[in-house]
């Protein structure tokens, strides 16, 4: 049922199972009028009042049976998530009644709601900047703690608020070029280029920070990778195994076992980690193992740290120091574990003189604790744990930072070289990416790509 060329959709907003309880959310001009042709409420309260609830009964309009006993509460727009008015029922946690209910609602007028199609109005409605859609995205997949807080503060507003700055700043400034440009003789100040230069760096600075912020923020949200370095045997899935506190990679004696990386998540303190068993480095004995070899550089070079597995029950070999020599070439913080410590020791002492070691014995499952203490450091002193300091983008809107920020580049660098109209053009280039990272300017597109990522319901 349309109402200025916008219709009223519906769908489950919990997940279908049995439960105490589940959620029905309505959204869109006709969900009052709908509602009230198929609720009987108790009570004498006027339906709709803003932030209201309601109970009563819901009724097959078919036959006039009583479906189920419900709590309507109603938002009456604007004040709504969507902005629209907007009812969510509360009933019985039954899928049967679920389904039912929907179906009388769908036959009273509403459409069922395509995935993020709730937050989607929310966007078009002005509630929420693409910034905050994210941070929703991001609020219902987190698995810490640590990604729910980071979320949470994105949704606060800051972030949205720093690259409006940055947008109505740089736009501030194309306007006053394309002034002087078009109307030389109306005694519009010639522009000064070199204070115009001066401004544009601070923003540069500025926005480099920004964009760290945001690096910052995908590495915790997607989880901090760390990768388990050593040559084969050295005990690297036992110790995956051990760290995750159960047996998730094949622990062998044959040299070579693990021929893929293996990736899973856990926590350290309210941190979310991803420990990655490795291939190994060694040379590939067949394509198999070469392809493996291929996904342990990959690894290395996704991770935030590393971990390097030596076996302490044998003396260092040639692939020993080529693991250490890697761990020290990577511009990573790494650990050396001895692991094996619950064998007669043959790893030279001074092997890891002067690094971060711990020993381990990951089969008799002792040593975590220093393990973990030393991880903890390492993150401690990755500044990673300032969680109020992060942003998280999307993909979409990470490469839209980008560009935005190599267009102001070549505004910095092209001053004083290049024509104005030249530094204008890439002044509004900077202007429109700034507008895709909030959704100030977005294609319809890129909404699509955006949104099919939610689930329905939301
Ligand atoms: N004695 C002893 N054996 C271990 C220890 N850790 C692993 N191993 C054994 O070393 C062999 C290789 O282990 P694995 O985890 O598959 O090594 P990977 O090739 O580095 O993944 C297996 O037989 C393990 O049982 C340990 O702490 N002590
Ligand atoms: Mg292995």
């Amino acid at each position: 049922m349309y109402k200025n060329g916008v219709d009223t959709i519906v769908a489950a907003s919990t997940p279908p199972g049995k439960a105490a309880l589940s959620l029905i959310r309505l959204s869109g001009p006709e969900s009052f009028e709908l509602l009230k042709r198929i609720f009987k409420k108790g009570g004498k309260k006027s339906f709709p009042l803003p932030y209201s609830a309601y109970y009563g009964s819901l009724i097959d309009p078919d036959d006039g049976s009583t479906v189920d006993k419900v709590v309507l509460t109603s938002f009456v727009a604007p004040n709504s998530f969507t902005g629209e008015n907007t009812v969510e029922i509360s009933c019985h946690g039954n899928p049967v009644l679920v389904s039912r209910i929907l179906a009388i609602l769908i036959k009273a007028g509403a459409r069922a709601a395509e995935p993020g199609e709730f937050t989607r109005r929310a966007f078009i409605n002005g509630k929420l900047d693409l910034l905050e859609v994210e941070a929703v995205a991001q609020l219902l997949s987190a698995e810490s703690m640590s990604q729910a807080r980071l979320a949470l503060n994105q949704l606060n507003g800051l972030p949205s608020q720093r690259v409006a700055a940055f947008r109505a700043q740089i736009l501030h400034h194309l306007v006053q070029l394309e002034a002087s440009l078009n109307f030389p003789e109306d005694a519009i100040e010639a522009i000064d280029e070199h204070r115009l230069g001066h401004e544009l760096k601070i923003i540069r600075r500025e926005l480099r920070i920004f964009a760290e912020s945001a690096r910052h923020g995908n590495m915790v949200a997607g989880g901090l990778k760390i990768a388990l370095l050593g040559r084969p045997n050295s005990g690297k899935s036992s110790l995956m195994n051990y760290m995750l506190g159960r047996d998730r990679a094949i622990v062998t004696e044959v040299a070579g076992t693990t021929r893929d990386t293996l990736e899973e998540s856990m926590q350290i303190g309210s941190m979310p980690v991803k420990i990655i068993d490795t291939a190994g480095l060694r040379k590939p004995g067949d394509r198999i193992e070469a392809l493996g070899i291929e996904r342990t550089r990959q690894a290395i070079a996704d991770s935030f740290a590393l971990i390097g597995v030596f076996d302490g029950s044998q003396p260092a070999t040639e692939e020993d120091l080529a693991i250490l020599a890697e761990l020290k070439l990577q511009q990573k913080p790494f650990l050396c574990v001895r692991n094996k410590i619950d064998l007669v020791q043959r790893l030279d002492p001074d092997f890891f003189v002067g690094l971060n070691g711990v020993g381990v014995s990951a089969l008799q499952r002792t040593g975590l604790s220093g393990l973990i203490d030393e991880l903890t450091i390492i993150l401690q002193k990755s500044g990673l744990e300032n969680l109020e300091k992060m942003v998280l983008l999307g993909a979409q809107q990470q490469n839209a930072l980008d560009r935005a920020l190599a267009a102001v580049d070549r505004v910095c660098e092209g001053i004083g070289q290049i024509y104005q109209d030249m530094l204008a053009i890439e002044l509004e280039d900077a202007v429109r990416e700034l507008g895709r990272v909030n959704g100030e300017t977005v294609e319809v597109n890129t909404l699509d790509l955006i949104f099919e990522r939610f689930c329905i319901g939301k």
